[in-house]
């Protein structure tokens, strides 16, 4: 702590409280839409098997279930519906562990210290990586990794070819139903679609405000592996895609029906057919025969799911769909607002807004849009019982999906969820939970084989058939703190819920993955301290002493930072649960003798544990400033010297072009948030918003990757509240053009959940609501409040006296 700190305890003092239940306020009209003046042209021009996206793609408007996604085009004459389902994959389980790598590990560390890095390298490169073609090189459609693909698209052709007028689409994300609208010919026409998760269907309305104006025929394709065919009253769409051993791999259906007011209904052997309706539903459901259940991981009786789920929906009014859809979604939607400015009417389309931000950054809106989309698009992705988000979220319109859509454990599914804590959507957090557990198995044979350890580990990759071996290429598949990273997720749900239930369910996971790297760690030669390696800092490469261009090397500052966090992770959980045998004393006393992060002569943080100097400055990784962001080991005020020379780390990356991709940007704001560096996150925010941003607001690295998106809504949580240090930071990088504005909902660790008013940077109306009880210290500035909390009751610390206006004015 420093010393300038003052502390004023408020204990049973001045707080007023009450005990209610939290309260979400009616919005008036919704200013949060992204909306456009023009259709996305609905013709297939993607490449099923090309890396660059669809630019008409990334104007349609993702929508989803948590299971069950879409893209809506919204185009006039033929209507586009590109459909996903969360377990569309390729592939199967499949043994990649590396039988050669155990027995050469112990010379790759012998050159190592020997400072043979060119030789340890090339040995890591001939033994370490997997078996076999591991990820195909990001392009295993056809390989036993697997990929995340299409399940097709869904097409509503219009008898009506006419020219039309005053043609308006619309994504509301406080109601998560996408409207479209058009005039012609004199008619008015309306769409309206959502994901519904209560009914697990895709409703779309289509209506006229003529009698009988529409007629349009249905279909649905999908590049490969597909069979459409009638059954009574639906449309299906049925296949089996491949398994990646030339056989067959899942099975997947999509089933289509309609409920039409008058005019006639009628099938083909391919198409629903409807003319002169007044009103048409379509009800759409689809599902694979995928279980997360390794090694088995087939059996949902996908079929007849569907089957019901149609049934039941066709039953059900479009009003009681559509109640029961908003009920759902606005349980979680609405926990949380945020104002940076006065909600005017939205006079200006989102991608004219979007352009306008090029040359101008003073759209706040803007900001608050892409804020809530963050939150829409989590809840839309990942649902408890869900897999959790992939790289493209649920939204992927090819067969070979960049990257295979998978999950990129060196940063990437980790940054879809730093939102879900601090938004207020710890729910949505689950599914990366219930993936991390059925790695166990397979991570454990990975351990074994690989590096004769106990406990788990995953590399930089994972996929749903359980993939924990290394990558294909050394420099970035020898990534070994992949599970430790996953697990330290599994600690921030308990952080902010102290849910004792959950971390009792999820300490053999955390117990586990703290074995591994007991077991991995090994003595460094000079120092005697503990050191990860063979390893690398994910994705860079340094000059070694020869001049060779290298990656592999010992005790990378990554690697220290995660098993660092990890084990202070595991620490705090065995102290929650009252757990103190020898094992909790041996990593209590190896997290001691960790190597810990060091600052160069640059005075920048080493990204190694050598002073190399690295190959690409401006690297999109900013992995060994860990500790800072996501994790817990560097702070402003606990480590002031670390933090100023994670500061310089940052700053310099930028200087080199850092922050090229946009979850690299997205990090960035993240980063400069916990230096409390408010206006350096800005321009991170800026810079995703500048350079990583398509028309419907999906972020790109490029191509298109959802993360950035994720990480941005974070970023901007972080900027607004932080908690990792055991206070509640108001404001920590409140930038000068955000000045007035206001908060509800967002989450601190600790289980509160606080709202805040600040007028001229300055908090004047803080709302703390306490889960579990407990005490409470609000920190802005230098000033702190501490006060008790009781579980379920509301504080406002500032009512009687402002200490923090007060202050702040001296
Ligand atoms: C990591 C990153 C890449 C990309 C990929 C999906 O490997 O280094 O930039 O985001 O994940």
């Amino acid at each position: 702590m420093t010393s300038k700190l003052y502390l004023i305890a408020f204990l049973g003092l001045a707080i007023s409280f009450t005990s209610c239940e939290q309260q979400t306020a009616e919005p008036q009209t919704s200013n949060m839409k992204l909306w456009y003046k023009e259709p996305a042209k609905a013709s297939v021009t993607d490449d099923p098997n090309g890396w660059s996206d669809d630019a008409e793609w990334l104007k349609g408007l993702p929508m989803g279930n948590g299971a069950f996604g879409a893209v809506v085009f919204g185009d006039v004459h033929k209507e586009r519906i590109q459909l996903n389902e969360e377990s569309m994959w390729s592939g199967s389980e499949n043994d990649n562990n590396n039988p050669d790598a155990f027995p050469a590990l112990g010379k790759i560390r012998e050159l190592l210290y020997e400072g043979k890095y060119k030789e340890a390298t090339e040995l890591t490169n001939a033994t370490q990586i997997c078996k076999g073609v591991g990820s195909g090189y990001g392009s295993g459609a056809n390989v036993p990794f697997g990929c995340f693909q299409t399940l097709g698209d869904l097409w509503i052709d219009f008898e009506n070819k006419q020219p039309y007028e005053n043609y308006q689409r619309e994504l509301d994300l406080e109601d998560a139903v996408s409207r479209i609208q058009y005039t012609q010919d004199g008619v008015n026409y309306k769409r309206e679609v959502f994901m519904s998760h209560p009914d697990q269907l895709m409703v779309i309305k289509l209506t006229a405000d003529q009698p009988g104006k529409l007629s349009f025929s249905t279909s649905m394709s999908r590049p490969e592996h597909s069979q459409i065919h009638t059954e009574n009253d639906q449309l299906i769409m049925e296949g089996t895609i491949t398994d990646g051993k030339e056989g067959e791999g899942l099975n997947y259906i999509v089933r289509l029906s309609a409920v039409n007011k008058s005019g006639d209904l009628s099938f083909t052997d391919n198409e629903l057919v409807v003319k002169n309706a007044d009103e048409v539903t379509l009800l759409l459901t689809a599902s694979t025969d995928y279980v997360l259940d390794y090694p088995k991981y087939k059996g949902r009786p996908y079929k007849d799911l569907t089957r019901t789920h149609l049934q039941k929906g066709k039953q059900t009014s479009y009003k009681n769909l559509l109640k029961r859809h908003i009920t759902d979604y606005q349980q979680y939607y609405k926990r949380v607002d945020l104002s940076l400015t006065s909600n005017l009417n939205d006079t200006i389309p989102t991608d004219v807004r979007l352009q306008n931000f090029k040359t101008s950054t003073t759209d706040l809106h803007l900001v608050e849009l892409l804020f809530q989309y963050g939150r829409y698009l989590l809840i839309s992705s990942s649902r408890p019982g869900t897999l959790p988000a992939n790289l493209q979220g649920i939204w992927a319109n090819k067969v070979q999906t960049p990257w295979n859509g998978d999950y990129h454990t060196d940063v990437n599914v980790q940054m879809n969820y730093w939102p879900a804590e601090t938004t207020n959507l710890g729910e949505m957090h689950l599914p990366l939970f219930d993936l991390t557990k059925t790695l166990q198995t397979p991570g454990s044979e990975t351990a074994k084989v690989h590096y004769n350890s106990d406990g788990w580990v995953v590399h930089p990759i994972t996929n749903v058939w359980g993939y924990t071996s290394p990558g294909e290429g050394a420099s970035w598949g020898m990534h070994v703190t992949g599970g430790a990273w996953l697990t330290s997720h599994i600690m921030e749900h308990y952080y902010f819920t102290l849910d004792k239930a959950f971390l009792e369910d999820t300490y053999p996971i955390l117990k586990a993955s703290t074995q591994f790297y007991m077991d991995w760690l090994v003595e460094d030669k000079l120092t005697g301290d503990l050191v990860s390696g063979p390893s690398v800092s994910p994705e860079n490469t340094f000059i070694a002493p020869d001049g060779s261009k290298c990656q592999i090397s010992m005790g990378p500052s990554h690697d220290q930072q995660v098993i660092w966090q990890l084990f202070k992770n595991f620490i705090d959980a065995s102290n929650a649960l009252e757990i103190n045998d020898d094992f909790v004393q041996q990593v209590t006393a190896a997290q001691e003798r960790l190597a810990k992060p060091k600052i160069g002569v640059d005075g920048r943080l080493m990204e190694w544990n050598e002073a190399f100097e690295e190959v690409e400055p401006g690297h999109r990784h900013i992995s060994h400033l860990f500790g800072l962001h996501p994790g817990y080991q560097i702070d402003v005020e606990e480590t002031p010297e670390l933090a100023a020379a994670a500061k310089k780390s940052l700053d310099f990356r930028i200087a080199n072009g850092g922050g090229h991709t946009g979850w690299s940007a997205a990090w960035l704001i993240n980063q400069y948030a916990r230096l409390g560096e408010a206006e350096n996150a800005l321009h991170g925010l800026e810079m995703v918003l500048q350079k990583s941003t398509n028309p419907n607001l999906f972020t790109s690295h490029p191509p298109f990757q959802i993360d950035a998106n994720f990480g941005t809504t974070a970023g901007i949580a972080e900027m607004l509240l932080q908690s990792q240090s055991g206070s509640i930071r108001l404001l920590p990088a409140l930038p000068k053009s955000w000045a007035n504005g206001s908060y509800k909902g967002l989450c601190a660790r600790g289980g509160f959940v606080v709202d805040v008013t600040w007028k001229e940077g300055i908090p004047v109306d803080v709302k703390v609501f306490s889960k579990e009880g407990g005490e409470c210290t609000l920190e802005f500035k230098e000033q702190k409040i501490t006060f008790d909390t009781e579980k379920e009751k509301e504080y406002f610390p500032l009512k009687e006296q402002n200490p923090f206006g007060a202050i702040s004015k001296e």
